[in-house]
């Protein structure tokens, strides 16, 4: 390596750590089997059934490092109103000192390896290089599947000094003394006392959105948390569409879904599940790149029928985490297709599993780590430098009353007010309780790397350049009834909506207009062969005038907590929201 910046960096963070060995990586494939070797010899992997998951492993973490840790993820900017309300806050100097006696001598007796990685495609001005030092051999073989990791990097940062710095060690684990301290001025991220995903793969959540959202906000972009796709149409015409949903609702299934029977003339092109990295073109339209390589899905629910696009994904090549392990090595999870073989089975602990005890046998955030070139129905666009245009964007939440199945925005700046008011149940992705309604402006509550108002400010502000912005839709699959039965089908069927939106795009759907918004007219949502009976449809496509009402004045607490800061914009679409409801009776 003869890039002096990175070289004195990756010197004085050894200086402090002090591990046995520094190890820079290159991502060939001898080295990534090397890396396996070392991983399974340490007891991180385990190998599985060499014919049914070839070249797989399972990973069990400590049972209390399984999710994202909110609680623990600091943003560190010199004044606190730059991180905002949303976030929690530490100043630069306090966090450099708690960090600094952390990671002190914190790798000794372990390796350090220097993970270089690319975020975008080759070659493209949307691409940006990182490293990560980590001294867990799991991160580091979960980065060559996650991320465009190795000489492709190292290409292309050449003699630049500009690259995104992540420290990793795992230390002891101890939640107490755990910390993912981000500071945006400095392009760093520090993180401590875990190895899960979302704070140990410093790529995904803190680089690629925190500190990525930071730096495109200077320069005029964004990093959100999206999944984009393709889809064909009979005629060949491909419309790209983006979308964010908070973590573990559907949003991967919803990435690379096999239309229903019906729409078998649809394709859907998978670009990316997670994050999408947004510009203004020249042309005046928004162009979408992924900034990831790779999938880092929720296991529990995956299945042929949810998601066959991701079985044929993780059939081989993949590592689990916390799923479980039956007694021939094949593993499992639940809501698989195929039942479980219990005896000797184990869960994701390592211990016996008595399906009669009432314990899940997968943790609920059970992952599995897989390259998106597996995919079968990975975009040829995927690896553009130029990235796809996209023409819809989807705010989707998980909320079992109230919000429609599908609506548009009236404008850009109400899809940004559709996108800000984003209330969602949480899932199990994060720590803390599961199915509480919960604020999730844009899907980022946990990944903004700033002022959430500012946040707002610069979504409002990108319309102002485009030429031709998106439509944006926000979506709900997860309406109940009264007995809590989901009211639609949902996974291959959600093409329905899609197809609504797409003709939308086109110019050839039709649509009511609503206090909310447009709602597609029950004929122009195609509903053809679906055991929905008229009622239930109506349900789906319902606006509750008082309800929404109620919904509406709620927002102002959470809006006031950015005091001056909120763009007026946004309270100008709440108080139209208001109107018009008042003028609907
Ligand atoms: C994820 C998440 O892992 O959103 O993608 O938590
Ligand atoms: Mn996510």
């Amino acid at each position: 390596m003869n890039n002096p910046a990175v070289r004195q960096w990756v010197d004085a963070t050894a200086r402090l750590t002090a591990p046995d060995r520094v190890v820079w990586l290159q991502g060939s494939d001898e080295e990534y089997r090397r890396l396996l070797a070392e991983g399974v010899a340490q007891g991180q992997l385990l190998p599985l059934h060499p014919q049914r998951h070839p070249g797989s492993y399972l990973h069990r973490s400590h049972p209390r490092d399984v999710a994202r840790t909110e609680q623990s993820t600091y943003i560190c900017t010199p004044h606190r109103d730059d991180a905002g309300p949303t976030n929690n806050w530490m100043a630069p100097d306090d966090a450099h000192a708690t960090l600094r006696r952390l990671f002190q001598g914190a790798m000794r007796g372990r390796t350090m390896y220097v993970v270089p990685y690319l975020l975008g495609p080759p070659g493209s001005p949307f691409s940006r290089v990182g490293f990560e030092l980590t001294d867990s051999v799991y991160v580091a073989v979960n980065m060559r599947l996650m991320t465009r990791m190795g000489a492709v990097a190292l290409e292309q940062l050449g003699a630049s000094a500009e690259f995104f710095k992540g420290v990793h060690s795992t230390g002891t684990l101890d939640p107490e003394q755990r910390y993912i301290c981000h500071f945006p001025q400095e392009s760093a991220v520090w993180s401590i006392n875990s190895g899960y995903g979302g704070n140990a793969l410093l790529s995904k959540k803190c680089v690629a959105l925190r500190l990525a959202g930071a730096q495109g906000r200077r320069e005029g972009w964004l990093a959100e948390h999206m999944f984009v796709m393709g889809i064909e149409d009979p005629h060949g015409r491909t419309t790209y569409v983006a979308g964010a949903l908070p973590s573990s609702c559907g949003k991967t299934n919803l990435a690379m879904l096999k239309p229903a029977g019906r729409f078998s003339g649809y394709k859907v092109w998978c670009v990316g599940d997670d994050i999408a990295w947004l510009r203004v073109g020249r042309d005046g339209r928004l162009y979408a790149v992924n900034p990831e390589a790779g999938f880092f899905g929720v296991a529990p629910g995956t299945s042929a029928k949810t998601n066959p696009n991701m079985m044929a994904t993780i059939a081989t090549n993949t590592i689990f985490t916390n799923v479980a392990l039956a007694a021939d090595r094949t593993v499992w999870w639940e809501g698989l297709d195929r039942p479980a073989d219990v005896r000797g089975m184990a869960d994701w602990q390592g211990k016996p599993w008595d399906p009669a005890s009432g314990q899940k046998a997968a943790h609920p955030n059970a992952r599995f780590t897989a390259p998106i070139a597996q995919c079968p129905v990975t975009s040829p666009a995927w690896n553009d430098p130029e990235g796809v245009p996209i023409s819809a964007i989807l705010f989707g939440c998980r909320r079992s009353t109230l919000v429609p199945l599908v609506y548009e925005a009236f404008t850009w700046r109400h899809g940004v007010y559709l996108g800000a008011t984003l209330n969602s149940e949480t899932t199990a992705a994060a720590a803390g309780a599961t199915g509480v309604v919960r604020r999730d402006p844009m899907a980022m509550l946990p990944f903004c790397g700033y002022n959430m108002a500012d946040y707002f400010a610069h979504w409002l502000d990108m319309g102002t350049r485009l030429a031709s912005p998106p439509r944006i839709y926000r979506v709900n699959w997860f309406r109940t009834d009264a007995r809590g039965a989901c009211l639609w089908p949902g996974f291959g069927d959600n093409m329905r909506v899609l197809k609504w939106i797409l003709d939308r795009c086109h110019g050839s759907a039709e649509a009511a207009a609503t206090p909310i918004g447009y709602l597609p007219t029950p004929a122009a949502l195609d509903t053809e062969g679906l055991d929905l009976p008229p009622e239930r449809l109506q349900t789906l496509l319902d606006v509750d005038v008082a309800a929404w009402r109620d919904a509406a004045r709620r927002q102002t607490d959470f809006f006031s907590k950015f005091g001056e800061r909120l763009p007026g914009a946004l309270r100008e679409e709440q108080q139209a929201l208001m109107d018009r409801l008042k003028g609907s009776g």
